[in-house]
């Protein structure tokens, strides 16, 4: 059976202020930046860190602040009590297809199509109680990003 993932993308770590999180992620723990955008639909601000050789095929830390009292980070935040993981993501090649794939097998997706993520990256979401507990962010980057 063919993977259905291409590997981990990126794991996305809720905070409440996206600058101190990239003073904490810099300085104490020597990532760098890679990418930082603001997705108003998702409403979020965000960044995207990454360290090691392997870069940029490593995993990276994804930053979420929320843009406002309504993002799903806020209430992310206020729930957990405090910044914390709220997300994995997963990359892959053709999302149409994975989600078609998932939702035969009895998952639910958040969007009925993709919508935009990170660096015009195609997205959805399967909900957190059909991938026992986490919320599992699948990702398809733009063809001149894909590696
Ligand atoms: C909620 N639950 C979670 C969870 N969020 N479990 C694990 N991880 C999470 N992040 C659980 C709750 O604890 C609760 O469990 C149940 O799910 C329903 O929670 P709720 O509070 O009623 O639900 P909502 O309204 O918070 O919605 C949850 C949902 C939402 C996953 C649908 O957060 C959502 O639409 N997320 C997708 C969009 C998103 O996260 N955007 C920000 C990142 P109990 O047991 O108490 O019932 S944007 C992004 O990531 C982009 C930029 C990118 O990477 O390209």
């Amino acid at each position: 059976m063919e993977d259905l993932f291409i590997c981990i993308d990126h794991v996305g770590h809720a905070v409440p202020n996206l600058d101190e999180a990239i003073d904490y992620y810099t300085n104490v723990m020597g990532f760098r930046v890679l990418h930082r955008e603001t997705n108003e639909e998702q409403g979020v601000e965000e960044a995207m860190l990454g360290t090691g050789t392997q870069e940029p095929e490593s995993a990276q830390i994804q930053l979420l602040a929320p843009l406002n009292e309504d993002s799903t980070i806020a209430k992310w935040l206020g729930r957990n009590g405090g910044p914390g993981m709220q997300q994995l993501c997963f990359r892959v090649k053709d999302i149409d297809a994975v989600c078609a794939t998932l939702r035969e097998r009895g998952l639910r997706l958040l969007y009925d199509e993709p919508k935009t993520g990170t660096g015009g990256a195609r997205i959805n979401f399967v909900h957190p109680k059909d991938a026992r507990g986490i919320l599992l962010e699948l990702t398809e980057p733009p063809a001149e990003a894909a590696h």
